[in-house]
């Protein structure tokens, strides 16, 4: 309950910060877009990771709000690096499935997008498929709602959570992420390749890019060509980083 007080604090005084990983096209090594990952600068707990502080957001009914905080903040962010000279770059957020049993969460998109004049296709939001999706069709129809606003979808962990293969056929999403467990078993296990290999064709076939999470070594990212993924992300390319990094790999990419 502690945590709980100290973090509603921490929304509304600024505590929260947004770092970004690159996502990169594997055929060209070109920085694309950024995924937005939020952190809690705290005074008194340090630098705390959403791992530490989400899950008690969602039990405690916060996460909407952290939700228009990095919807905001990563909309300042992207009219920050456009003015400082370094074009529209694309940020993907992280949507928690709890958002979706509200269209609230299409007013706070088209909120964040109006107040600071962003193109549309420079906001990606990333969901996650999952059981605790109360009520899919409501959540479909609200999806549907935010990808009229002509923002970028993405699936995130894909192959972990609940793969309802219907759900996904009607989910307008341009990227389907593969999920880091399977990119690790990569260069030792022919499961995990075998699996790698079919998400991507599943992608290519919906005409979906395919994003692999979690790239660590140049042998992941050589396999993962071959095997078509059309995008990579993880350490082999950058870990997450301030804004401030960022802005220095943006400008080496100008
Ligand atoms: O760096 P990493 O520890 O940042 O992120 C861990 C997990 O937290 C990931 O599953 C990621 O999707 C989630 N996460 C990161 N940032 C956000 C956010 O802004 N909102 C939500 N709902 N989840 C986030
Ligand atoms: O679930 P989501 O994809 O949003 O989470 C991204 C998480 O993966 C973040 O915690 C991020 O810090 C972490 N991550 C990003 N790249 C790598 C990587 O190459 N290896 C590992 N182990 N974790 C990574
Ligand atoms: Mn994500
Ligand atoms: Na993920």
């Amino acid at each position: 309950r502690l945590l709980e007080s100290r973090f509603r604090y921490a929304i509304s005084h600024n505590e929260l910060v947004l770092h970004y990983q690159p996502q990169v096209d594997l055929s060209t090594g070109m920085l694309v877009s950024v995924e937005a990952l939020v952190r809690w600068q705290s005074p008194d707990y340090g630098l705390l990771y959403p791992d530490e502080f989400i899950s008690m957001a969602e039990e405690v009914g916060l996460i909407c709000e952290i939700g228009q905080w990095v919807m905001l903040a990563a909309c300042q962010q992207i009219l920050s690096w456009q003015q400082a000279g370094m074009g529209w770059v694309r940020v993907a957020v992280n949507v928690s499935p709890l958002e979706l049993g509200s269209d609230a969460i299409v007013d706070r998109v088209a909120d964040a997008l109006a107040s600071y004049g962003i193109p549309p296709e420079c906001l990606e939001l990333e969901i996650t498929e999952t059981l605790s999706i109360s009520d899919p069709e409501m959540a479909l129809a609200i999806i549907n709602q935010i990808k009229a606003l002509g923002v970028v979808l993405a699936i995130d962990d894909f192959g972990v959570g609940y793969s309802n293969l219907g759900y996904l056929k009607r989910f307008p999403a341009e990227r389907l992420k593969i999920d880091q467990s399977f990119v690790r078993g990569l260069s030792h296990s022919a499961h995990d390749k075998a699996i790698v290999a079919t998400i991507i064709q599943l992608a290519r076939s919906l005409s979906m890019q395919a994003l692999a999470e979690g790239v660590e070594t140049e042998q992941e990212a050589k396999i993962l060509l071959e095997l078509g993924a059309h995008l990579i992300q993880g350490y082999w390319v950058s870990r997450p980083v301030s804004s401030t990094d960022l802005e220095v790999m943006l400008r080496q990419a100008c």
